[in-house]
Formats: C-alpha cells, sequence, structure tokens
C-alpha cells in the first residue's frame, strides 16, 4: 500500500531517485539523492523531456521544504487524535447518513489538481460511480476551466494542441495573460533559447509590465478585459492581409453564418487601438509580427482563463489559429498552460463536475459507458455543482457533507470571506491535507493526514500532455496516508468493496488506463491504452511519455463532422470605473512562492525574493491618494479588505492595483487577497474572473512600525499589520499598528533575558531576548525614523556566538557592511543593490557579463529578466 522506498547505498545514506516537480504544470524532472531520513539533494534531471536538466528557483530549493515542520501526522476528530480505523468510520458513517437522509446531492467533494492522477481517478468514480452524484469540482475550476470550455466549443474534445518542442520551432511567441517568467520559468527560458538560436520573436499582452516582458519585442499593456477586441482585430487585420488559410478552413473548419461580417465591425486597427488603450503602431507591430510568422505559438494562461468572459478569450484565440491554419503543424499551436502539477491529469480523469472521466462528458451513452466500465452501482446521469455553486450550496445548507482533499478554499476560492462562513455552517466537513493547520482545515470536523510531495507515489500530466512519475523519497512520516488509500478506504467502508480494492498505484493506474481506451474506437483523443495492462515493475521504471501525439495533424477533430469550429464572440462592453470602487484590482504571483505557501512558506531562501505582500500602484495613483513608497495601504472591495505594503511601479496601469495571492491569515493579518474577489463567473466555464474586482485603496497611517524576528512564532498577533516569511532558524515579522505596543511586545517575545533601549522622542523601542548563549528573538518598533537593516539581524539567529548587546540594540554590526537589498538571485544570494553596483560601476550590459561578474543568474535563471530589468533601468538613467 506505502510507496516503494529507494534503496540507500550501502552506507545507507544516499539513494539516487527519478521523480518530478512538485509546483507548476510544466512538469520538471527532479534527479534527487536522498542523503538522509529528510533530507534530499535536487537537480534537475538532464533525461527529462520537459526541462532537459534545468529547474526554476522553486524547484532547485524543494529540498528546503521536505522537513517536517506543521505536518498533520495523525488523524484527527475535532482536536482529538484517532486512529485511521476510527477516522474513516466517521467519514464513511456521516456521508452515508447524509446521503440517505438527503440523497447523493446533498454532499459534494472539492478536490485538487495537485492531486496524483491514482487519487483524482478513485475520489471520481467514488462520487460520480458509486455515490450517484457529480458534486465533484476542484480547484482547476479556478484555473483552467475556461480553457477547457473553450477547447470543447472549438475542437469537440479538450485537448490542448501543442507540446514543448513545437517551442522549440516556432518563430513568434503570443503571450496572453501569462507572466511565464514567473509562473512556468522553464517553459520562459526555453522561449528565450528559440530566441537567441533563431531570432523568435516575443510579444506579451498584459495590462501589468512583468518581468515576463523584458524580453519581449512588443508589450501590450492593454486594458484589462479588452483581450477579445485585440484578437478579433488581428483576425480581422489577417483577413485583410491575406493571412487565412481557405484551404484549411474549406478541409477542417467550419464557419457560422455570418462570422466574417461580424468580425469586420469595429475591427479596424485604430478603433482596437482605442478599445484596448494601446498605442497603434505597437499594435501594428504585432499585428504585423503575427502576419510574417505562420509559426506561432499563443500561449495563453491566468489573464485569459480567470475572466468572467474567459471562455469567449480563449475563443477568440483559437478562432485565430484555425482560421490561419496553425494549429497541428509543427512550431504552431495555442497552446494553454496549465497551472498546477497535475492539472492534466485531472482533466484526463474527468475531475470536473461537468466532464465525466476519460474526456467524456454526461450524454447518456457515455453515462452508460463509464456505469458499465465501473459497474457503478448509481452512475451520475448529469453535471454537478461547479465551484462558486458548490460552495453556495454548502452556505445556503442543501449540501451537508463536504470533503476537501488538496485544496485550501477558505484562501483560494472568490469571496473567501463568504466561503469561510459556508464552512462555518456546514454540518460535516472532511479535509485531507498534508499540514495541521491550513484556513481550510480550522473548519474541518475532521483531518486526515494525506502524503505530500517527496512521499508519495504516482503519475501526473504537464502542460504538454506527458505523464511522469512522482516517486517517493522518504518513508511516510507518522500515519499519514496516500490520497488514494484513504479513499478508497472510506468507499470500502461505505460498502463499496470490490470497486475500491486497490493495493497500489499502479492497479488504479490500469484501471484508469484501460478505461480511456474502453469502446474508444478512436472516438476520443485521450487513449492510454497501451498500458491498460502495465506490469507492476514497469509502472515503477515507467519513462515520461506523451500521449495524443501531434493532434489534430491531419486535420480533423473530435467533432461530429470532423471540423473545428470557429466561434463568433464579441468584445463585452468595458464599463467606466465605479464611483465607489474607482479601482480595477488584479490579483496573481510571486516568482517565488506556491500558492497559499504551505510549501514554498518553509524556504528561507525562496522567502527573500518578496518578503511581504505588496499592493503594486502606479505612481500618479499613489500620489493622488498621498500613498508614498512603503506606506500601508489598504485594499477594499464590496467583499473585504485587508492591508498592504504599497510598492509604487510604472509598470502598472493608471486605475489598476495588484496584489499576490499568497498570504493566509496563517501567515498575517495584513496581505489577505483572497477576501477580496466577487463571486462572479463566466457563463460557459464557471470560472471566476479574480482578475477584475472594482475596489477601492486608501493610505492607512500606521501609528507605529516594527518587526520581529523569532525562534518560536507567536500563535496570534493581534495588529494592524504583520507578515511573517521564513528566515534560517526562525521568521521575520513585519509589523505595524496603533496605541501602545508595549503589551504587543510582551505577547511577542519568548522567554530568556532581555535586553532593551529606547527613545522616548521617537517613539523606539527595541528588546532582544537571549537564552543559552544565543540571540531567541529581537523587536525594533518606531514612531518616527528609520529601523534598521532586517539582514544581519536575521543572521543573528543562527550565530552559535550572539553579537555584543548594543550591537544588537542598534542592529548592526560593529563594523558596517553594504546593504545587498532584496535578493534577486536566490540560488547565490545576491542582492539587488550588488547587482546595481557591479552594473554601474564595472559598466556591465548583458545578463551574461552579470553572471560572470557575480554568478546571479547563472543557476537555475529565474532571475534572468529581473537582472535585465536592471541594465535597461541603468542604461535608461544613463541616456536621460
Ligand atoms: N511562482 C509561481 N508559479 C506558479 C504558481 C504559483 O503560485 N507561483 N501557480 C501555478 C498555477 S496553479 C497557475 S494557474 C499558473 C498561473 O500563471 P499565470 O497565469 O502566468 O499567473 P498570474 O500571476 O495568475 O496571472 C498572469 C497575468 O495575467 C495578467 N492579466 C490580468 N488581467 C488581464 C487581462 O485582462 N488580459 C490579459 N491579457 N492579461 C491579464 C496579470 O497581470 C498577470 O501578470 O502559475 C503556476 N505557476
Ligand atoms: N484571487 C485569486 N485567487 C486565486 C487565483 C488567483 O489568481 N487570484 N488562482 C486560482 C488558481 S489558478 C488556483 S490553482 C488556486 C490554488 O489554490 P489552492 O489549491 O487553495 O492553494 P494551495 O496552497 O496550492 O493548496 C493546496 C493545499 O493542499 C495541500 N497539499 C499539497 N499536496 C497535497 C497532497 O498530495 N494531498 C493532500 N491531501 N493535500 C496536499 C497543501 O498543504 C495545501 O494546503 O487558487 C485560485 N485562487
Ligand atoms: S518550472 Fe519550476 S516550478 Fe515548474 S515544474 Fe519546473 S522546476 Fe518545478
Ligand atoms: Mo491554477
Amino acid at each position: 500500500m506505502t510507496a516503494p522506498l529507494p534503496t540507500l547505498s550501502p552506507e545507507g545514506e544516499r539513494a539516487f531517485v527519478r521523480t518530478t516537480c512538485a509546483y507548476c504544470g510544466v512538469g520538471c524532472g527532479i534527479a534527487a539523492t536522498v542523503t538522509g531520513e529528510r533530507s534530499v539533494e535536487i537537480k534537475g534531471d538532464p533525461d527529462h523531456p520537459a526541462n532537459r536538466g534545468r529547474l526554476c528557483s522553486k524547484g532547485t530549493q524543494l529540498g528546503e521544504t521536505v522537513g517536517l515542520e506543521g505536518r498533520l501526522l495523525h488523524p484527527m476528530i475535532g482536536e482529538a487524535r484517532v486512529s485511521w480505523d476510527k477516522a474513516i468510520d466517521h467519514v464513511a458513517r456521516r456521508f452515508a447518513r447524509t446521503i440517505a437522509e438527503h440523497g447523493p446531492d446533498s454532499v459534494a467533494f472539492y478536490v485538487s489538481g495537485q492531486l496524483l492522477t491514482e487519487d483524482y481517478y478513485v475520489a471520481n468514480k467514488l462520487m460520480k460511480g458509486f455515490i450517484g452524484s457529480a458534486n465533484i469540482d476542484t480547484n482547476s475550476r479556478l484555473c483552467m476551466s475556461s480553457a477547457v470550455a473553450g477547447h470543447v466549443r472549438a475542437f469537440g474534445e479538450d485537448v490542448v494542441p501543442a507540446s514543448y518542442g513545437d517551442i522549440d520551432q516556432a518563430d513568434l511567441f503570443v503571450l496572453v495573460g501569462s507572466n511565464t517568467a514567473w509562473c512556468h520559468p522553464i517553459v520562459y527560458q526555453r522561449m528565450m533559447a528559440a530566441r537567441e538560436a533563431r531570432g523568435a520573436k516575443l510579444v506579451v499582452i498584459d495590462p501589468r509590465r512583468t518581468e515576463t516582458c523584458e524580453g519581449a519585442d512588443v508589450h501590450l499593456a492593454i486594458r484589462p478585459g479588452s483581450d477579445v477586441a485585440l484578437m478579433n482585430g488581428l483576425l480581422a487585420h489577417c483577413r485583410r492581409e491575406g493571412a487565412i488559410d481557405p484551404d484549411f478552413i474549406d478541409a477542417s473548419v467550419s464557419v457560422p453564418d455570418g462570422f466574417w461580417e461580424a468580425l469586420e465591425d469595429g475591427g479596424d486597427l485604430w478603433s482596437v487601438a482605442r478599445t484596448c488603450d494601446v498605442p497603434p503602431a505597437d499594435l501594428k507591430r504585432f499585428y504585423d509580427l503575427f502576419v510574417a510568422n505562420p509559426r506561432t505559438i499563443t500561449l495563453f494562461s491566468q489573464g485569459i482563463n480567470q475572466s468572467l468572459t474567459g471562455t469567449d478569450q480563449v475563443n477568440a484565440i483559437t478562432n485565430l489559429h484555425l482560421a490561419t491554419g496553425r494549429i497541428g503543424k509543427p512550431g504552431a499551436a495555442p497552446f494553454s498552460i496549465t497551472g498546477q502539477p497535475n492539472a492534466m491529469g485531472g482533466r484526463e480523469v474527468g475531475g470536473l463536475a461537468t466532464t465525466l472521466a476519460a474526456h467524456m462528458d454526461f450524454a447518456p451513452e457515455n453515462v452508460a459507458r463509464v456505469g458499465r466500465f465501473w459497474a457503478a452501482e448509481r452512475m451520475a446521469a448529469k453535471p454537478g455543482l461547479k465551484a462558486v455553486d458548490l460552495f453556495r450550496q454548502v452556505g445556503n445548507g442543501k449540501i451537508k457533507a463536504l470533503w476537501i482533499m488538496a485544496t485550501n478554499p477558505a484562501v483560494s476560492m472568490p469571496d473567501a470571506g463568504a466561503v469561510r462562513a459556508a464552512l462555518a455552517a456546514c454540518p460535516f466537513v472532511a479535509v485531507s491535507d498534508c499540514i495541521a493547520d491550513t484556513d481550510t482545515g480550522r473548519f474541518a470536523h475532521v483531518r486526515l493526514p494525506a502524503l505530500g510531495w517527496g512521499e508519495k507515489d504516482g503519475t501526473v500530466t504537464n502542460s504538454e500532455r506527458r505523464v511522469s512519475r512522482q516517486r517517493a523519497l522518504f518513508a511516510a512520516p507518522g500515519e499519514a496516508r496516500p490520497d488514494w488509500w484513504i479513499v478508497a478506504s472510506v468507499a470500502r467502508r461505505m460498502g463499496w468493496r470490490s470497486a475500491f480494492s486497490y493495493d497500489r498505484p499502479a492497479d488504479i493506474y490500469r484501471e484508469h488506463a484501460r478505461l480511456s481506451t474502453y469502446q474508444n474506437g478512436g472516438a476520443r483523443l485521450f487513449d492510454i491504452g497501451h498500458h491498460a495492462a502495465i506490469a507492476n515493475a514497469d509502472y515503477e521504471a515507467m519513462e515520461p511519455y506523451r500521449w495524443g501525439g501531434t493532434p489534430f495533424a491531419e486535420g480533423r477533430f473530435p467533432t461530429p463532422d470532423g471540423k473545428a469550429r470557429l466561434v463568433p464572440v464579441v468584445q463585452r462592453p468595458l464599463a467606466p470605473p465605479l464611483k465607489d470602487w474607482p479601482f480595477t484590482l488584479n490579483t496573481g504571483r510571486y516568482r517565488d512562492q506556491w500558492h497559499t505557501m504551505t510549501r514554498t512558506g518553509l524556504s528561507p531562501r525562496l522567502a527573500r525574493h518578496r518578503q511581504e505582500p505588496l499592493v503594486e500602484l502606479h505612481p500618479a495613483d499613489a500620489a493622488a491618494l498621498g500613498i508614498a513608497q512603503g506606506d500601508l495601504a489598504r485594499v477594499a472591495t464590496p467583499q473585504g479588505e485587508s492591508v498592504f505594503r504599497a510598492h509604487l511601479d510604472e509598470g502598472q496601469r493608471r486605475g489598476e492595483a495588484f496584489v499576490p495571492i499568497h498570504w493566509t491569515d496563517r501567515q498575517s493579518t495584513g496581505g489577505r487577497a483572497g477576501l477580496l474577489p466577487r463571486d462572479l463567473v463566466d457563463p460557459h466555464s464557471g470560472q471566476p474572473g479574480f482578475k477584475a474586482t472594482p475596489a477601492r485603496v486608501e493610505r492607512v497611517a500606521a501609528e507605529w512600525r516594527g518587526f520581529l524576528i523569532t525562534d518560536t512564532l507567536p500563535d496570534t498577533i493581534p495588529s494592524l499589520y504583520a507578515t511573517r516569511i521564513r528566515v534560517p532558524q526562525g521568521w521575520l515579522v513585519e509589523l505595524a499598528g496603533g496605541g501602545d505596543p508595549a503589551k504587543l511586545i510582551a505577547r511577542l517575545l519568548p522567554a530568556g533575558s532581555r535586553v532593551e533601549t529606547s527613545d522616548p522622542a521617537r517613539g523606539q523601542r527595541r528588546v532582544a531576548v537571549l537564552a543559552e548563549g544565543r540571540l531567541r528573538a529581537a523587536i525594533y518598533i518606531a514612531r518616527s525614523g528609520t529601523l534598521p537593516a532586517r539582514e544581519w539581524l536575521i543572521e543573528q539567529l543562527c550565530a552559535p556566538e550572539p553579537a555584543s548587546a548594543m550591537a544588537l540594540l542598534a542592529g548592526r554590526p560593529a563594523t558596517p557592511r553594504a546593504d545587498r537589498g532584496p535578493i534577486v538571485c536566490a540560488c547565490f544570494d545576491v542582492g539587488m543593490k550588488t547587482i546595481a553596483a557591479a552594473i554601474a560601476d564595472d559598466g556591465l550590459v548583458s545578463v551574461e557579463q552579470v553572471g560572470a561578474a557575480l554568478s546571479a543568474g547563472t543557476n537555475c535563471g529565474s532571475c534572468r529578466p529581473a537582472i535585465q530589468r536592471l541594465i535597461a533601468g541603468a542604461q535608461q538613467a544613463a541616456h536621460g
């Protein structure tokens, strides 16, 4: 039942394992050397086709995240530790009783693209085949459901028609709503390599000037939500310029009546430039590049999907590729890049409430086919509730038992405040997670300890449909179990013994492969029948493989007439800003954090890239609000509010604000982006419009500011603003508040002997706590004046000998040293100020030169766009 463990070397301490990264949908292969009970050396797997040995900053630092800190290690009912037997019995009974009293639709599962395919398959089978409801939805609803809906409308099946190999052959990359440099760094590096090798061109379409734009030929900072106008305008332009492929359309694409006529309406360059609010010359450059380069990949992500018109935006892109015949050919495809490590595997098993299994939908013949295959006792016959509706039904009491696996909806759902209220009111909530204390886990009646990355064993599928193995590096900690085992155990306890009698992931994988080919007859592209009888040993040794080949290469599509479809889509009118909510709030990711930070938050190195949640504002907007760089600012929406550190950035459009999604109740009282978005969704996909919420921004006048470094984190930090990150041997907590901080200081500091100083005139207080010859904590509070730099103080937590009391209270070493500034290169710990100084003093003009001088950017490469930006900034400053 548990994963086969790596065999240690004769010395008993090193074992080599090939596995797949825990994070994004790029799906990089990892070559891991296990060096101890919970320690591992991480390298990129040179033989994995997705990354050929490369890893980004997050993958590189995986070794810092494999400790057992914060883990949930035993089943818990309430706060009581219970046996697995009791926990499984409890969950099975509560579900069975709820179903008996209120019917199958009164229960639901909410699952995740971070489950393995085997886990996902079992959960989906239990809900759709045996409980008899399709109320299983997944966080992928928040992630790529608009792409799924768009693919089905255009191609007839949810197939991503691209592969990474296409990147090596394309001449033009159009990145729409994707911060690839931060979110899919290895794909970005591959595009950069194509640029260097062959002069491939890059166009970025994003309202923000992200680091992805550093390598771009054209950046179009379009008005948010104007993507349809942009793409329709381009299609009209292609038609005028003769870039349409009439032969391909004749043979392979059905065009609805009036499609072209509707397109020409307002499709001229000037109108489009006005609608999208971009310089016509830049727009023209993009359009000309597109016409000139048939080998185009249009890569899109959340700026497209997470919109109230996400599905239409996806189809505006597929229309372009279909009409120009840029699909099913080398280097040409629309490419919906997946976010989570197994978002694609979730699509294969049909983990969305609106799909069935193995790429089938709820058409009666499919329901019958899957029901036959599963020998299902009670087959769901219609789609279930999509995530936002699902939580609404939890809130209004229709869903009375909910099981959440591998996702943190109390943070990541839109209007998370309402989701919390729903969870609090739900009669029964079970949560399977690796972590003991999550914002969602706090609402659980039962918490089930799941294996995490490095322990679990199974398969994942990446953005290019490549199936790879995740393998165990370590023994299961405590009583943690694989998700598939937990679900199958509950299913058996509910009475379905033979349907859920799996002994190992390979058993499930074989069944999944058999279903994919069962009465398929070429109707569905997803067919991995060659693995229907794979032997256990072959499953263990499985090499990464891609299914589907080059989809649509013959110009045939999985629709009844074999043709793809152009879908008429029109630009939704863009409403002017609201009087009370004049800002458009955009939310997204940081380079070195993953979602709610349950894993990346453990890594001190990753923490250094962004130490606080920032609200990014255009300097002119900030000035109008009286907000200066580094001030605190409250971001409020009709759903909720939270306080962030203000960061002024000209790369932000006027009237827009950007905040990161990563900070949670566990990390902070501030920076809580999840409370802000509204729960409106795209009508076709049900995906929320996370990228544009009407909002208000205002300055927060904190009476004092400060920070704490500590080896023991206090339970709660009751202050206006408190955000924490991991540092070696402890935490850094940034603070701000009102009133007298004395009580708070007393509460935050651990036991030990204290040295302190105060300066009443500036309202400054500094206290350091020492015990057993080490620094345990230090706090610095000021009503005015400056605070010491954090870096040297953080190091003192690990110092074998504490610095002098005077130095600690001064907050700097006796002999001062240079401030490195925020860390740009996480691999070599190189700060922004160090790089800027080298650029200025040594006249460095390229990322390579900076690398040669400082090593920065020469390992994982994630920071290369940031270095490029510093160089560009210096050059701009030099040339006035
Ligand atoms: N470092 C890191 N990497 C990750 C993740 C992570 O948490 N951290 N998560 C993974 C997951 S699950 C996902 S889904 C992906 C997400 O990857 P991305 O989609 O690349 O990331 P986001 O930051 O959510 O948003 C992308 C961009 O969309 C832009 N945008 C906003 N509105 C619009 C619009 O109207 N039009 C256009 N064209 N663009 C717009 C935003 O400004 C933002 O820069 O990342 C994956 N990779
Ligand atoms: N405002 C705003 N909100 C967003 C987004 C946005 O751009 N803006 N993006 C959305 C998107 S695209 C996504 S994908 C979601 C992500 O949001 P979530 O899925 O809520 O975020 P995670 O932090 O990845 O949550 C995963 C949880 O599963 C646990 N876990 C990890 N591995 C395992 C495992 O193997 N088994 C079990 N049982 N548990 C495990 C982790 O400890 C963690 O608690 O956020 C969405 N929400
Ligand atoms: S790009 Fe980075 S986070 Fe994504 S799979 Fe590769 S190493 Fe992991
Ligand atoms: Mo995602």
